[in-house]
Order: structure tokens, then C-alpha cells, then sequence
């Protein structure tokens, strides 16, 4: 069934690297997965069930994610926010200083859900020292040259359907627990199914997982409904300080350290917040700014119309067209003022 979406709708990826991907997962019998540093939901279920499906298959799969920028930004204590802990009841993914140890001992490393180094904190030499064993999965539209094997799709909604195509092709077994995994990655980059994004391809996706016991409610109240109080008080903090500009087409929001230092919240507590100002109809790009230990990070959502990977490119960051983001050591009112520019200027071209 998903073979017959997987290949013909992928314009930017080719049958060719879809191919080569699967080959050398079927071929490698000791494989090393790893998602982007700041996990989100589709880059941790990617793996997850990647790994629980080539487990499965009689593999062994070790799982890593880097973790050298939670030391400094965050007092939890793994690179995974506990929101998506449920993905690995079998065991954490290790962090930075294992991935040598841990690629050394593998045949294959495999990337999920990043093409850029940039989003791989601390592991750049290292990767590139290994390069001709490392495969990319990935849907974004600013593509780097991480691996010597790519599959690049900008037209999947989630890494995580690029990585369900695989199994299927594949034929390693995808248990409740695994379909769980995939459903959840899709789910948390369509913002559950309403964005842009969500397209027959992700919504056939989902319902094969479904089909193999993947239980919505479930996953609905463990990603969405599984905050603690200081979230929603770093949320109304936020809310407290939104600024329109432009006809009130942008919204521009800001968390500063004061913001977390006031109400005990964590820098993995950020995720999806931007989205709150979407809610406002005029609105059609809508930036958050996180002023962290070490830097400022800045994302950006639109709503149509205005490509801001392109707009996040302009200061070194990237992304999807509906949402991208950038990160960088200036001073956040600075930074904040560059920005309003931009998307002032973007704002009145269309
Ligand atoms: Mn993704």
C-alpha cells in the first residue's frame, strides 16, 4: 500500500536514494540511529521505531541523540523531554559521548529527521570522519551533505512517514509499539494532523499504524495533555508580551532566561508554544524568540504566502516554508529588531 505513495510523490527525494536506504539498512546488522539535538516528536518516534522495528527483524540497534546543549540549557536529565519518554520503555538513547563508541561498533549510522549539521551539536568531525557509513532520512528543504546515502523528500509531512515507507519495504515487523512511535512522529509535525502539511500520503500512513494497534487517545494525552503548571506559566508569560506589528499580520513572542528563572520551566517546554499565536486570525507570520545559557533561539511559523526558511536563511538558520528556524549568540532585542524588518519587508511585498 505505501509503496505506491512512497515513491511516486516524492519530487525533491528519488526512487534511487529511496532504494540505496533501504539497502544498506537490510545489508548493515549492527545499526546506530540518531536524531537531532532538541528532539521533537517526529525525529525521537522516527527512531524509536526504527529501532524497535529492525530490533525486531533480529538486529542490533543502538539509539543516540545529541545532548551536549541540555547541560547548559536544561535541568532534566536526558536529552529526551519527558513528554516523549513513553517512545523508549526499552531503554533511553545514549548521548554525545557515546556516538563514537557506538558508530565504531555499527555498520551502518543512520540519521532521522535532519540533513544539517548545525542541528547535530558536537558530532560534525566525528560524522564527517565516518561519512561513507552514514545515511540521511530526512524531509527538510535545507539539505547539508550529513551522509554518504541521502533521501531527502520535502514533500513528506514527517520524517516519520519517510521512515514507515522503509519498514514496509523492508518487511521488518512493526508492532503496536512501533506503529505508536511513527503515529506520534507525524502527529507532532502536522501539529495532529491540522497543518499544511498533512497531506493522503501521512493520513494513509496513520491509519496502517492503526490497523496495528497504535492507540490515539493515548498518545494525544501523553504529547499534548502531559504539562506541568510552570509550562503554562511560562506560557502566559509569553502571551503577556506578544507584540503585533504590521496590520497585525506578525506576531512577534519572547521567553527570556528571567522567564524560565520566574517560573522553574525548562527549555524543552518551549516546543510548539508558537503556535498559540496562531490563533489570532490576522495573524500570517508568527516568530518566538528563547533566550537561552549560551544563545538565542528564534522560530518561525507562517501561515501562507511567506516562506520562512527563506526568511530564517537570511540569518543562518532554515527549515519548511511554514515553519523553520535559526539560532545565534547576539542579544535578543537586537536580534528581535533584525527580524521585525525582515518580516515587515516580507509582509508588504505580498
Ligand atoms: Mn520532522
Amino acid at each position: 500500500m505505501c509503496e505506491n505513495c512512497a515513491i511516486k510523490n516524492n519530487p525533491s527525494g528519488t526512487d534511487k536514494d529511496f532504494q540505496s536506504v533501504v539497502a544498506c539498512l537490510r545489508e548493515a546488522q549492527t545499526i546506530l540511529v540518531l536524531t537531532h539535538a532538541r528532539p521533537d516528536g517526529d525525529g525521537l518516534g522516527s527512531m524509536s521505531a526504527m529501532a524497535a522495528a529492525g530490533r525486531a527483524a533480529g538486529k542490533t540497534v543502538y539509539m543516540l541523540v545529541p545532548d551536549t546543549a541540555r547541560r547548559s540549557d536544561s535541568q532534566s536529565q536526558s536529552a529526551v523531554p519527558p513528554r516523549y519518554e513513553f517512545l523508549f520503555e526499552d531503554g533511553m538513547p545514549a548521548g554525545t559521548s557515546e556516538f563514537e563508541k557506538l558508530a565504531d561498533k555499527s555498520d551502518l549510522v543512520v540519521v532521522v529527521d535532519t540533513c544539517a549539521f548545525a542541528q547535530l551539536d558536537g558530532l560534525e568531525q566525528a560524522l564527517r570522519a565516518r561519512r561513507e557509513k552514514v545515511a540521511v532520512i530526512d524531509h527538510h528543504a535545507t539539505a547539508g551533505d550529513v551522509g554518504s546515502i541521502q533521501w531527502i523528500d520535502s514533500s513528506a509531512a514527517a520524517a516519520g512517514v519517510m521512515v514507515g515507507e522503509i519498514l514496509e519495504d523492508l518487511g521488518w515487523p512493526v508492532d503496536a509499539g512501533a506503529a505508536e512511535a511513527l503515529f506520534a512522529a507525524v502527529a507532532s509535525d502536522t501539529g495532529w494532523f491540522r497543518f499544511s502539511n498533512t497531506d493522503p500520503r501521512a493520513l494513509r500512513a496513520a491509519a496502517g499504524w492503526l490497523e496495528r494497534g497504535a492507540q490515539v487517545d493515548m498518545i494525544y494525552a501523553r504529547i499534548f495533555q502531559y504539562d506541568r503548571p510552570e509550562r503554562l506559566h511560562l506560557m502566559e508569560r509569553m502571551l503577556a508580551g506578544l507584540e503585533l506589528y504590521c496590520h497585525e499580520q506578525l506576531a512577534v513572542m519572547t521567553i527570556r532566561k528571567s522567564d524560565f528563572e520566574r517560573t522553574g520551566a525548562r527549555a524543552d517546554e518551549t516546543e510548539n508554544l508558537i503556535n498559540e499565536a496562531l490563533r489570532l486570525k490576522t495573524v500570517k507570520v508568527a516568530v518566538l524568540l528563547v533566550e537561552q545559557s549560551d544563545c538565542v533561539r528564534v522560530s518561525f511559523r507562517s501561515r501562507s504566502g511567506i516562506d520562512v526558511a527563506a526568511l530564517a536563511g537570511r540569518f543562518g538558520g532554515g527549515g519548511h516554508a511554514r515553519a523553520s528556524g535559526m539560532r545565534t549568540t547576539d542579544d535578543l532585542d537586537a536580534v528581535k529588531k533584525q527580524i521585525v524588518t525582515a518580516c515587515t519587508e516580507e509582509l508588504e511585498r505580498i
